[in-house]
């Protein structure tokens, strides 16, 4: 089987609908038929000041929020990014291998630190990436299933990957980016023409999958669309009514033709109330099923530490490859 691995950051508490259409969806079919690895990734959670309180509730709540979205630890490694000290060590490695300038072009970093101020962002959020790459490469990925925001960052650990296995011979598998076109970007409902993210969003163009449905349902409908009344897809002129088909699509299992063909003569009113149902109707057990896992931490943490026992196996292994490689010596 091939091997995918990702992972989500554990900081604003609910998944937001692109989190779930651009990553964890793609997750959720991928343990049928790939060897997957998924991790809570509470070390990137802290390139930004975390609440040490929130942050560990944070990271229980994202590991119930991926189990009620469907991950079975039983298909999947399911682990805590911390719990495995092999990201730390290889990120070490990988920084050594990065050039200063090649880090400084990374778009999500310098989008970041420009709306943070320079003085500001840690050098944490600046290596980010690089932690990133090392998280891939320990588990000798092929493919990462991510949205499109990340493209970027996957193509440095392929270059890093390569880079490494010229250097000391081969080592790490050149992983793939695995980006569904259809939900690569999910949109801001106020803003459509940019990425719907927990940090940039205004809370009325941000759906968080745990937030009550009735305020959920009514952002769908109050989503901006345009002055027009014809519903088709056409992400350039109609970004809005583009994005609404694009949501009402993944979570239906409708084409998008078949969508705008059911709309015909139809204005905007009509797709937006029908979207709210669908939202409703998805994060409704979405929320009970979260709210489960949370209520018996114990047994969420024991799916923790044997998901964190496996994935160190694994990690382990290509650590002391690596570290060989490199030309550490060996620990008697
Ligand atoms: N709008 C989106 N459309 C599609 N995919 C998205 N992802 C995030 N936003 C969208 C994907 O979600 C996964 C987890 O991302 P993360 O843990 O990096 O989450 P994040 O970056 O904290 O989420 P935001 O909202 O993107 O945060 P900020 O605002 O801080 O940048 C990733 O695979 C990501 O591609």
């Amino acid at each position: 089987r091939p091997r995918v691995l990702s992972g989500i950051q554990p900081t604003a508490g609910s998944f937001h609908l692109g989190n779930y259409l651009g990553a964890v969806r793609q997750w959720v079919a991928l343990q049928e038929t790939h060897d997957a690895f998924y991790m809570v990734v509470d070390l990137h959670a802290i390139t930004v000041p975390q609440d040490p309180a929130e942050l560990r509730a944070n990271t229980r709540l994202a590991a119930a929020q991926l189990l009620a979205a469907g991950l079975d630890p039983e298909r999947c490694t399911l682990f805590v990014q911390s719990h495995v000290p092999e990201h730390a060590q290889l990120a070490w490695v990988m920084n050594c291998l990065t050039g200063f300038g090649e880090a400084s072009r990374m778009t999500q970093f310098k989008d970041k630190s420009a709306k943070q101020g320079a003085d500001r962002s840690t050098v944490g959020l600046f290596t980010y990436p690089i932690l990133q790459v090392a998280d891939i490469l320990l588990y000798q990925a092929h493919q990462v299933p991510v949205g499109e925001d990340q493209r970027q960052h996957i193509e440095l650990t392929r270059d890093l990957a390569e880079r490494f296995n010229a250097r000391f011979g081969d080592t790490f598998t050149v992983p793939a980016p695995y980006i569904l076109k259809e939900t690569a970007k999910i949109y801001d409902l106020q803003d459509p023409t940019a990425k719907m993210s927990k940090s940039a969003s205004t809370p009325k163009g941000l759906i968080n999958l745990l937030d009550e449905p009735k305020a959920t349902a009514k952002k769908v409908k109050s989503a901006v669309t345009d002055t027009d009344t014809v519903i088709r897809f056409d992400p350039e002129e109609k970004p809005g009514v583009s994005n609404l088909l694009s949501i009402m699509s993944t979570l239906t299992g409708t084409s998008v033709e078949d969508l705008v063909r059911g709309y015909e003569g139809k204005m905007y009113g009509a797709l937006k109330t029908d979207l709210a149902d669908i939202v409703v109707e998805f994060v409704t057990p979405f929320r009970t099923r979260t709210q489960e896992y949370l209520d018996d931490p114990e047994t969420l943490d024991s799916i923790l530490a044997k998901g964190a026992e496996k994935a160190r196996a694994v990690a382990a292994e290509t650590l002391a490859q690596a570290y060989d490689k490199v030309g550490f010596l060996p620990a008697k």
